[in-house]
This record gives structure tokens, sequence and C-alpha cells, in this order.
């Protein structure tokens, strides 16, 4: 009995090699029988280049075909897959490299990170030195055997300390998740996924991938999104998983009508909470009630809305089987209507932080119950809403920011004397960050700030706008009270 996960994909690869996996816009589509032999290829470059079981793989590449065969491959092998976001730039990479000790790099050619780890690239157009290894390798046939608990994947997430932790997921977690996702979702092997995800995350990768590869069909694979080139795909889709962002970018077009949606049967919504006007503008113009659900890094998929009950905006549904979720306040477990943090225990949580074993112990409860840092309200049937975050988190187009770590380089700024970093609303993102800074002397200004961070911070974590203020607001004991800065910038980008 082999529980890696590839090996479930595999049989199904291999009972479809006819049928079509990946519709790709701009060049030939790949059967499952393409993808099942190019990712035993990139198995079999990744075994002669060394790579054992239990060997980090990190990438950070473009979404093509072949970074595709790239993740599985490093399944196929035991290996540990660890996807970065392409907007990291060389300096946040030079941290990842050095937790993660990895056994190879793949990343963009344009990359200019300096690092002893063996490095080959894949490129946007699918070329590299990567795949010429994959053309060149003998394909590998077996698929290493690996136990349930055998971590399948990092992801890194960031932390209120400012420093990124990665999650282990084992072999165990993304089954099961697969499993529960197609079954809630009424998975149909002849669905088309519109994914226009990156697939360096948990929803473009896990979620969205995974519902086809174990219950079939196919999807059309977009490079990124890009709101026309959704709606000239939607006629030929049945399903769509989006950040609110797509979908409020959608609704912006006109050329967005009922009848682009008339062969979807579901829209699916999260990693960032999906506004009330948006469910209601988007049933208004589709007749769709988006299916919104909730997830973390560190345990996939926790609740999702009914496929057939009645789906709640502003509410992310119902614990999936085999998951408990609660509502905690400290060793309290709180009732029906009361405001606390969501707590889960499950199939579907995290093996651990990888190398911080303290920072695990913190996160979890003496019974095995994972705290997300986000707080929630049940109501009488189990359904949770999403009321806030005791995390110091900023969800800007579904990526995550947090503020510490943006902070922290302001601060290093010698014109700062004092920065907080927070998240106001925003028309497209649902969250903006703004930079508050106290300046040691002349005003600080946005282009300024964008200049001391354009080489050490990804673009989206970036502050979109820098106000000056003379002090920071503090409550007693000290501590900025973000949330005054909050309210009063709540307009900036009205
Ligand atoms: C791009 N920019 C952003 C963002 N994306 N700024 C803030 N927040 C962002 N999310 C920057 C660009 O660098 C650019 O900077 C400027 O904003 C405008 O870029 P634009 O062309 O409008 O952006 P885009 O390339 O169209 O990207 C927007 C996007 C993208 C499509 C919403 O961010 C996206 O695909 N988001 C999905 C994230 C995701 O997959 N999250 C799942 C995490 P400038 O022009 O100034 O240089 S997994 C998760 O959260 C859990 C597990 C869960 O529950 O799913
Ligand atoms: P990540 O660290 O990227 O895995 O982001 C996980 C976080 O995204 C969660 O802890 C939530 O704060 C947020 N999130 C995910 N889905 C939803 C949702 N449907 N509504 C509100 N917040 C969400």
């Amino acid at each position: 009995m082999n529980d890696n996960v590839y090996a479930l994909f595999e049989a199904r690869f291999r009972s479809e090699r006819d049928a079509t996996c990946l519709r790709l816009p701009d060049r030939d589509d790949w059967l499952y029988g393409d993808l099942e032999a190019r990712v035993s290829q990139a198995a079999g470059a990744l075994a002669e280049l060394g790579v054992k079981p239990g060997d980090r793989v990190v990438t950070q590449t473009e979404k093509t075909p072949e970074a595709l065969a790239l993740y599985l491959g490093c399944l196929k092998v035991g290996a540990v897959y660890v996807p970065l976001n392409t907007a990291y730039t060389a300096a946040e990479m030079d941290y990842f490299l050095s937790d993660a000790e990895p056994a190879l790099l793949v990343c963009d050619s344009s990359q200019t990170v300096e690092t002893a780890v063996p490095t080959l690239t894949l490129d946007a157009t699918g070329s590299g030195s990567f795949p010429e290894r994959v053309d060149a390798a003998d394909a590998c046939e077996s698929t290493v055997a690996r136990v349930a608990d055998d971590i399948a994947a990092i992801v890194y997430t960031s932390g209120t300390t400012g420093r990124p932790k990665g999650a282990m997921l084992t072999h165990r977690n993304l089954e099961s998740n697969a499993r529960a996702l197609c079954d809630a979702w009424g998975w149909q092997s002849d669905d088309v996924l519109l994914h226009a995800l990156p697939i360096f995350h948990v929803h473009g990768l896990f979620v969205g991938l995974h519902c086809v590869f174990l219950g079939g069909g196919s999807m059309v694979f977009l490079p990124r999104f890009d709101a026309d080139a959704v709606i000239e795909h939607l006629p030929s889709s049945t399903v769509m998983m989006g950040v609110p962002t797509f979908y409020t970018r959608l609704l912006a077009q006109d050329a967005f009508t009922g009848n682009v949606c008339r062969a979807m049967r579901l829209f699916i919504s999260g990693s960032a909470p999906l506004a009330a006007q948006t469910f209601a503008d988007f049933q208004a113009r589709t007749g769709h009630r988006i299916l919104e659900r909730y997830g973390m890094s560190e345990t996939l998929m926790n609740t999702s809305n009914p496929l057939a009950g009645e789906r709640i905006g502003g509410t992310v549904g119902f614990a999936l089987p085999e998951i408990e979720a609660r509502i905690a306040d400290g060793d309290r477990v709180l009732g029906e209507g009361e405001i606390g943090e969501i707590e889960v225990r499950g199939p579907n949580v995290f093996k651990g932080y990888w190398r911080m074993p303290d920072k695990t112990a913190e996160e979890f409860r003496p019974d095995g119950f994972f705290r997300t840092g986000d707080l929630g309200v049940m109501d009488s049937e189990g359904r949770v809403s999403i009321a806030g975050r005791t995390k110091d988190l900023i969800i800007s187009g579904g990526y995550n920011v947090y503020p510490k770590e943006v902070e922290t380089l302001i601060d290093e700024m010698p014109e700062v004397s004092e920065s907080a970093v927070i998240g106001v609303p925003h028309p497209d993102f649902g969250e903006g960050v703004v930079a508050v800074v106290v300046p040691r002397d002349e005003p600080v200004e946005t282009a300024m700030v964008e200049a001391a961070l354009k080489d050490r911070l990804a673009r989206f974590k970036q502050p979109k706008r820098v106000v000056c203020l003379d002090d920071l607001p503090r409550n007693v004991m000290g501590k900025v009270q973000k949330n005054a800065l909050r309210e009063r910038f709540a307009d900036l980008f009205a």
C-alpha cells in the first residue's frame, strides 16, 4: 500500500490516457497520457539530479504545464515540494533557501538570487535547463512509497513576527482534503475547471488541481487571471475557483453576462472575505450564488457552503466531513452566536512548522485542535461566519501581507522614526496596504518608501499609499492602536 498521493492521481491518469487534461490557450492541449509521461520524465530527471525522498525542491516558476509536471514529479520521487510566489525578490528568496535547505532550486532565468543550491531554470515559455534535463532523462516508472504522515509539500506563510514559517503538509493532508472537496462540490468526470489562479499557493495548487486530478474532467489552464480571457473561456467551462478580486473584476466588465456563464454549474470563492455586495451583485448579474469556503495554508480547506443546501453570503459554511471546527476563547469552548477564535482538528491539519517545534506547539491545543488566528461565530446548525482576525494580517487580492515584515523594513529607512502598516478597504484588492509613518524630519513620500523596498519586498506587499503623522496613536500600554488608524484612513482608496 503506497500512501503517496501521486499514486492515486497516476492511477487515474493511466486509466484516462486519451482524455484531455489541460486545455491550453496558446499551445496544443495535453492529454492525461501526455501529463503522465511528462511527470515520469520529470521524476527521472530529478532522480538523475540526485534528488532523494525527503529532499526539498524549491520552485519559483511561472504557471506552465511543465511546472505542473515538475510538481507531480517531485511527489513521484518522494521529494518535498516547496513552491514560492514569483513576486518574491532575491532578498526574500535568500531566506527561503537557507530555511528549506533544498537539494534543488528551479526558477525563472530572470531570478538573480545568488545561492550555492544547485539551480536549473524553467521559464514562462516552458523552456529552460530543467525541461532540457527532462527531455533527456529516462522515464521513472515507479512511484516512491510514502506513508500518509510523510511530508509532501512545505508552503511558506508569513508570521506575526515577520519571519515566514514553512507549513509541512503531508500526503494524508492532501489526499483527505482532495476527497472531501470532490465530494462536497459534487465533482463530475465531465467538469471543466477554469483555472486562473497561481499554482504557488494552496488555492490554485491543491484545491484547484487536485479536484481535477482526483475527480476527473479537464481544466482550462490560464497563465494568470485576466478578465477578458476568463470571459472568453467561461462558455466552455463548468466550475471556476477564485479570490474575491476575480469576481469584482468580472463584474466590472459589461461583457460578463449571465449568457457567458450558461455552461457553468459552480463558482467558488475563498482566500479572503467575499463582500456581501459582491455576492448579491453576482447573483443579480448571473443567477449564480457564489459558494464561499474557508481555508488556510496550514489546514487546507476547513469549511464550505453547501452545494445543494442554501449558500449564504457572508458565511463560510459548515466543517467538511471528518473535520471538526469549534469557536473558543482560550480554554473555553464557546456556544452558538458567541465570537471567538476558530479552531480546527482533522486529517486536513498540517504536521507542524518546518524546524519550528516551539512555534508549532504554541498553535495547537492539548486536545489537538489547531488555532487558526481567525475570529468566527457558529450558528445552531454549525454554520460558520468569519468575524475578523486575532493575527495582525492584511489580505490583499488573496495574498497575505504581514505588517510586521513591512514595518521592519520601513523602520530601517533613515527618514523614518517609526511606522505602522495597516490594511484598509480597497475596491479591487479587498484590502489595500497603507503605511502610516512618523517622519524624523521632512515628510516621507510614497515614492521614497517604494524605492527603499523595491529590491527587498514583493510588490504586492509594498504599501500602495504612505501617510505621515506626528505620532502613532497608542493605548495606555504603549501599543499602537491599529484599529484607530484603520478607522481614520478607511476611505483612503474609496
Ligand atoms: C498584484 N499586485 C498586487 C496584487 N497582485 N498588489 C496587491 N495585492 C495583490 N494581490 C500589484 C502588481 O504587482 C502591480 O504593481 C499592481 O498591484 C497592479 O497589478 P495588476 O496587474 O492589477 O495585478 P494582477 O497581476 O492582475 O494580479 C491581481 C490578482 C492576483 C489577479 C488578484 O493578485 C492574484 O492572482 N491573486 C490570487 C492570490 C491567491 O491565489 N491566493 C491564494 C492564497 P505595480 O503595477 O505597481 O508594479 S492560498 C490561501 O489564501 C488559503 C489557503 C485559501 O483559503 O485559499
Ligand atoms: P494563507 O495563509 O494564505 O493560507 O491564508 C489563510 C487565511 O486566509 C485564513 O486564515 C483567513 O484569514 C483567510 N481566508 C481564507 N478563506 C477565507 C474566507 N472565505 N473568508 C475570510 N477569510 C478567509
